[in-house]
């Protein structure tokens, strides 16, 4: 029998790398999407399937992290073997804007899927494992290297909604003796980030001053480091967390760390321009407290998982340069 796994944040930068990998595999694939507007599954448009298509294996359902009734129906409709908590307002600067919704759908929302696994673990009899997408924000301020045994230090309502979210799973893991894995991850990018994060922003500017749309870049803090590493190497570390005989905690990171200068001196230098002419400094997007240096020991993922990243920093920002001059154009 196939797999079935169950992804909140399926329409999420992640969500749509986790999707291409389980279906890769084999997986029947249940996504939750919140409802909107207008269409938010873009990132999935290669790989949907129409729901009137016999024998599918990728499944969207309405439901959203804020509501307890929806997440419990559509655990017992997908009846999944693995469940991936990626959902999560996961804008650390959006985070001091809107801090109750952030806690609400990070933390609370972590507690409320757990809560449901647990009643349905019990109701089926057997296992479902379950990863919770911590993230590196978590040690905020705690000086690097990070790795699995530095206390958390969180500097944004965002981060200690993933601390939350973090204990959760350990408690549920320890109380229940559910299979939970927490994943500890750094910065991942790609050409499918969204566009307010700061790798993206600053490769989506350059393809647009590139194509004559734009001439100014307006940006925050330039001195703060950050580990980055590519997203599709980070979605088979989450996968092998949860194919291993004892549940834990594992750091996912490169192992080096760069300035949002260094990153811009790299973009630019792509497409042989000088950073400076283009980016002007605003305020507005600093932040009221900011995470200074994050740079992260993967060790422990190396020995036990197996898993080293494959995309190096200048591959990266290459990748996300490329795809952002055809897009402007
Ligand atoms: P992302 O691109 O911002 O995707 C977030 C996903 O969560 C989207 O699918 C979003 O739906 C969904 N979502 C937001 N609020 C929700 C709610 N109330 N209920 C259900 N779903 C909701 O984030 P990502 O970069 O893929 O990251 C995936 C996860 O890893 C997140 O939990 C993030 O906090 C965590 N993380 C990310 C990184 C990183 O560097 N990327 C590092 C460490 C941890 P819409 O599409 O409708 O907005
Ligand atoms: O790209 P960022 O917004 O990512 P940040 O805050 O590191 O958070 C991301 O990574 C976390 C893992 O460590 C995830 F958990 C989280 O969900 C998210 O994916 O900002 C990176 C740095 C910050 O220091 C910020 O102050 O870039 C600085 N920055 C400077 N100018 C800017 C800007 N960030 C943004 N978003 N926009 C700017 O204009």
């Amino acid at each position: 029998m196939s797999k079935s796994a169950l992804i909140t944040g399926i329409t999420g930068q992640d969500g749509s790398y986790l999707s291409e990998l389980l279906l890769s595999k084999g997986y029947t694939v249940h996504g939750l999407v919140r409802r909107s507007s207008s269409f938010n599954t873009s990132r999935l448009d290669h790989i949907y399937a129409d729901p009137h298509e016999a024998g599918r294996r990728l499944v969207l359902h309405y439901g959203d992290l804020t509501d307890s009734t929806g997440l419990r129906r559509v655990i017992e409709k997908a009846r999944p073997d693995e469940i991936y908590n990626l959902g999560a307002q996961s804008h650390v600067k959006v985070s001091f804007e809107n801090p109750e919704y952030t806690a609400d759908a990070d933390a609370t929302g972590t507690l409320r899927l757990l809560d449901c696994m647990r009643d349905h673990v019990e109701h089926i009899g057997r296992e479902v494992r379950f990863y919770q997408a911590g993230s590196s924000e978590m040690f905020g301020a705690a000086p690097p290297p990070q790795n699995e045994k530095t206390a958390f230090y969180p500097r944004s309502p965002y981060a200690v909604s993933k601390v939350a979210g973090y204990w959760y799973a350990v408690n549920y893991r320890e109380a229940y003796n559910l299979f939970i894995a927490n994943g500890i991850l750094f910065n991942h990018e790609s050409p499918r980030r969204g566009e307010t994060f700061v790798t993206r922003k600053i490769t989506r500017a350059i393809g647009r001053i590139k194509s004559g749309l734009q001439d100014k870049l307006f940006l925050g803090n330039l001195e703060a480091k950050r580990d980055w590493g590519f997203a599709g190497d980070y979605v088979e570390g989450m996968w092998r967390m949860l194919q291993q005989n004892e549940p834990g905690d594992f750091v996912m990171a490169t192992g080096e760390a760069y300035s949002i200068r260094e990153f811009l001196a790299e973009a630019f230098g792509c497409v042989d321009l000088d950073w400076r002419k283009y980016v002007v400094i605003d305020p507005r997007y600093f932040r009221p407290t900011e995470v200074d240096f994050l740079l992260g020991d993967a060790t422990k993922a190396r020995k036990t998982l197996g898993w080293t990243p494959t995309v190096s920093f200048r591959r990266l920002v290459r990748m996300m340069v490329d795809h952002d001059l055809q897009l402007a154009e």
